[in-house]
This record gives C-alpha cells, sequence and structure tokens, in this order.
C-alpha cells in the first residue's frame, strides 16, 4: 500500500536510511511539541526498528520539557534527549506527527543542517518542509506511515516496536472508531498484536484510567459547557473551558484534560466541539472536531493552528469569549 506517497520517494527514503547505517553516523528523531500517542509512538517505535538494523549514534527528541505523561511511557524512552542537546547537524534528521516547522521548535533549525531530512506525517495540513516528504493524509497515524517505511527496510515488529506503534495506532484512530480506520489499519494493528503486546494492559492504562480528582474536574468543566445551536450554519457548537484554576482546585497536571475533549464531543445537538485548555492568563489551547459536517482544521488553520479535517487545534491569545468569538466566525 502506498497511499499518497510516489514509490520513488519511499525509495529514497530506504536509500537514505541504509546510507546512515554505518559507524559513527549521527541520527536524529524528532516529534512535535507536547507528543501525543502517534508521534511519541511512531518516533519511538521507529527508533527501535533503526536500533535492528544496526543504526548506533540515535537519539530522539521533542522540544520542551521532556516529560511524559505517565499513561504514554513506553519502550525505547531511554533515547529521549532534551533538544538543547540534540546533534546541531545530524547525518539523517527524521521528523514524526509535525504539520509545521513551529512544531517542531528549536528541533527545526536541524532541517537546515542537517544532511538529509525526511518528515513522515499524516496532517493535509502539512506545510512541506524537509527534503524528503513523505506525507499522507488519508493515514489515520503518522505510525502507519513509519510501518511502511519500516516495513521498506526490512524490521521485524518485536515487542517494543510493537508497542511503540500499537500505542500510536490506538490513540489517532480513537481506539479504532475514527472515519480513517482503514483495512490496512486493521492489518497493522493485527501484525503488531501478534507480536505479543497486552492489549488490554495498554488500554486500560491509555483510555480507562484517571484519577478520581481528574472525574470530579471533568464533572465540573462538562457542568458549565454551553451549547450554541446557531452556531457552525445552523450545525451547532459545544464549547467547554477548563481553566488552570480548575486543575489547581482538583489537583491535576494540564495533559490530564486531553481526554476531555471526548466527553464534549459526543454531544448530539452539535456538530463542532470546542475546547479551551488554560495555558497562562490570556493563552489557551484549543481543540476542535466536527462530525463532518465543518472542516475544523480550516478553521484551525486560519487561526494559527492545523489538523485535519474532523480534528485539528490551535493556540488561542485573548479571553476565552474572544476566542470562541474567533471560531465561531470561522465556521462558515
Ligand atoms: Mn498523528
Amino acid at each position: 500500500v502506498n497511499g499518497a506517497i510516489a514509490e520513488k520517494d519511499w525509495a529514497e527514503a530506504v536509500a537514505s536510511v541504509q546510507s546512515i547505517i554505518r559507524p559513527g553516523a549521527e541520527v536524529l528523531l524528532a516529534c512535535h511539541v507536547n507528543p501525543d500517542g502517534d508521534a511519541l509512538g511512531s518516533m519511538l517505535g521507529f527508533a527501535q526498528g533503526l536500533q535492528q538494523l544496526g543504526v548506533t549514534g540515535l537519539q530522539c527528541s521533542f522540544p520542551g520539557p521532556l516529560s511524559v505523561p505517565d499513561p504514554l511511557h513506553m519502550p525505547g524512552m531511554n533515547l529521549l534527549v532534551p533538544e538543547e542537546q540534540a546533534y546541531t547537524a545530524p547525518d539523517l534528521l527524521v521528523t514524526f506527527d509535525a504539520a509545521s516547522t513551529s512544531r517542531l521548535g528549536s528541533l527545526a533549525q536541524r532541517l537546515d543542517s542537517a544532511a538529509m531530512s525526511i518528515v513522515l506525517d499524516h496532517h493535509a495540513s502539512n506545510s512541506g518542509f524537509g527534503k524528503l516528504s513523505l506525507v499522507d493524509p488519508d493515514a489515520a497515524a503518522t505510525a502507519l506511515v513509519a510501518a511502511r517505511l519500516l516495513d521498506r527496510l526490512g524490521v521485524q515488529y518485536d515487542l517494543g516496536i510493537a508497542e511503540c506503534l500499537y500505542i500510536a495506532l490506538v490513540t489517532d484512530t480513537g481506539s479504532f472508531k475514527f472515519d480513517l480506520t482503514t483495512p490496512e489499519v486493521h492489518e497493522l494493528a493485527a501484525r503488531l498484536v501478534g507480536s505479543g503486546i497486552s492489549v488490554g494492559a495498554i488500554s486500560r492504562r491509555i483510555f480507562d484510567t484517571r484519577p478520581f480528582g481528574a472525574v470530579k474536574l471533568f464533572g465540573e468543566v462538562l457542568g458549565r459547557a454551553n451549547l450554541d445551536p446557531a452556531a457552525a450554519q445552523g450545525r451547532g457548537m459545544v464549547t467547554a473551558v477548563a481553566t488552570l484554576d480548575d486543575l489547581v482546585k482538583h489537583n491535576q497536571p494540564g495533559y490530564i484534560l486531553e481526554a476531555l475533549i471526548d466527553s464534549v464531543r459526543c454531544t448530539a445537538e452539535a456538530d463542532v466541539a470546542c475546547l479551551l485548555k488554560q495555558v497562562s492568563e490570556r493563552e489557551w489551547a484549543v481543540s476542535l472536531r466536527s462530525k463532518g459536517g465543518a472542516d475544523v482544521s480550516k478553521v484551525a488553520v486560519a487561526l494559527g493552528g492545523g489538523g485535519h479535517r474532523l480534528a485539528a487545534g490551535f493556540t488561542g491569545r485573548g479571553s476565552a469569549d474572544e476566542i470562541i468569538e474567533a471560531v465561531r466566525a470561522h465556521l462558515v
């Protein structure tokens, strides 16, 4: 299966990887800031594939503090280095799940200094950077693109690789529920499960485990949710706002809110769901979801972010009301 990616590009990617399987070569893998399961899982799974091929000078990194939410701890994290310590001019740079260079922080500088750079991604909004761009907007996860390359390199999925790729796949497909859950997704999942990973334990850890404080926090934020039936050309929009005070009150880390959008977007009366997560006094991480009527990636891109037609996000500055009004204005 090739998806949107030309066979000559796959061949170039394979040749590029094979050329750095030699002593002394420096290889840097990078994924986007605040990595999710797909960003981290596709990067660390690919890293272990490179190790299997004999690559030694291997680093993985993402911008910002090197903290990974507990549910996303996975094999290969020993390869993580802070962005400041990443190779400044690697022989090969591979990026994962980053739709634009801004998502890579200071690691984006390596796009200029690296001898070769390959971009693995599945965002339709990908801005087209890197010397070789392997972007398939029809792929449910970057992990699918990474797996196609690992297969072409002859990598066998061991337990570590399989756990990482499975976490990437299961998070970006919403547990195999979203529209892009194709036969290829299930075929890859079958191979990963076949390698012996513990599907039940992984699912419980990632989706079904939450501190009691988070249960109370979700209840409070959902209790303030607002339904605007006239928004999105009458298709309706539901909004919810989680403040820093909410997190403090219930003693929860910010990442705990990642799952909250799923409880907001199930609103039957709204095509669009919008969740504002406060980052600082006038800065918000905004998550957008659509059931199909609206293209929320257009809204996110217009407001400085990116994503997919049905799932996108951006960083908003101003009051919560101002940001919700901006989203509303772009839903035309
Ligand atoms: Mn992804």
